[in-house]
């Protein structure tokens, strides 16, 4: 049972980047310059599609790219979360099993503060905003998605990592009686990721609560996630119960299933193809079965941004 209280968190303790950015925008919004509360345009759809609560956020324009965003059905109906069942319609019809609350969060490892946290704990002090992100699967399907969240960056530090973290692992829960394909050996459970610490502290790396301006649904990894959006889908994972930060690199499930197929980076990359299948192009979805691939983008599009935490590593081999 969850009994300690995270510290809250201090301005000091946000990258100042992102503080800076926040402020401005919150500024923004009390001008009557920009709709803190209001749903944004391209979620009115979505308004009157089933979903979690309204969430209170505001839009971050930096981080907001100018394909259209899939629709909320898409996004809510076609999901990998193996622990629903291994097709891409199955999360939606079985993730209704899983509680969402009570919730709580186990932090241990290479940190100052550890222990375990309510979601209401880790929740509380991060104002959340909404970003317009790219998500390519390792499977050359993408989708354009409106996250709502906050950087991952800002939780982690309220952690204290000690200067031996030099990783980060997310575990997923582990409960076969609400996660009816954890009954079955598909991968070994539970589902775990772990990024190296600079690329977990990185401004686009973000915690996920909402899509659409709505509480996430459960198939989308209910009620924390991560998302990466310069990694393959599969860096990013859903329902977080743990968090541990690590001296050494910690194995990731997909890695352990097909150390040949899946690496630890899994930085998207167009010239370095899968075993199985090309890398060099994705298909939309929502595009329509005939509707052009497009050229998949080094980094996901986000190479400006992300390169640099890979400069010196061979990314054939560091795939
Ligand atoms: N626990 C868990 N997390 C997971 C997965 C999974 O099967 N289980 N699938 C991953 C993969 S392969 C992808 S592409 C994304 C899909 O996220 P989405 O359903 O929100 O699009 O979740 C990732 N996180
Ligand atoms: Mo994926």
């Amino acid at each position: 049972m969850p009994r300690l209280k995270l510290p809250p968190i201090r301005s000091s303790e946000i990258t100042a980047e992102r503080f800076f950015h926040m402020r401005r925008e919150v500024l923004a919004g009390a001008l009557g310059l920009a709709a803190v509360t209001a749903l944004p345009r391209a979620s009115r759809a979505a308004a009157a599609a089933p979903g979690g609560a309204a969430l209170k956020y505001t839009r971050n324009a930096r981080y907001a790219i100018v394909d259209k965003p899939n629709s909320y059905e898409e996004i809510t109906g076609y999901n990998n979360f193996y622990e629903f069942g291994v097709d891409k319609t199955d999360p939606a019809a079985n993730a209704g099993s899983l509680r969402t609350r009570p919730w709580s969060i186990t932090v241990g490892g290479e940190a100052g503060v550890t222990g375990t946290f309510t979601i209401e704990d880790i929740l509380k002090p991060h104002p959340l905003e909404e970003r317009i992100y790219r998500h390519r699967c390792v499977e050359a399907w993408s989708m354009v998605i409106p996250w709502v969240g906050f950087p991952l960056a800002d939780l982690l530090q309220r952690f204290k990592p000690t200067s031996r973290a030099k990783f980060v692992e997310f575990t997923t829960l582990l409960d076969p009686k609400q996660m009816p394909g954890q009954r079955r050996a598909v991968l070994d459970w539970p589902y775990r990721e772990a990024l190296r610490i600079d690329e977990a502290m990185h401004p686009l790396a973000f915690m996920v609560t909402g899509v659409y301006g709505r509480e996430l649904p459960n198939q989308n990894g209910a009620p924390l996630r991560v998302h990466l959006p310069w990694k393959y889908g599969f860096k990013s994972a859903k329902s977080i119960v743990k968090i541990r930060f690590s001296e050494r690199q910690p194995a990731n499930t997909w890695a352990v299933s097909a150390p040949g197929e899946y690496g630890f980076y899994a930085n998207v990359n167009p010239s370095v193809d899968h075993p199985r299948w090309s890398q060099a192009t994705e298909r939309r979805i929502g595009g329509g079965f005939f509707a052009a691939r497009q050229p998949t983008l080094m980094f996901n599009g986000y190479a400006d941004q992300v390169a640099g935490l890979y400069q010196g590593l061979d990314l054939r081999r560091n795939f």
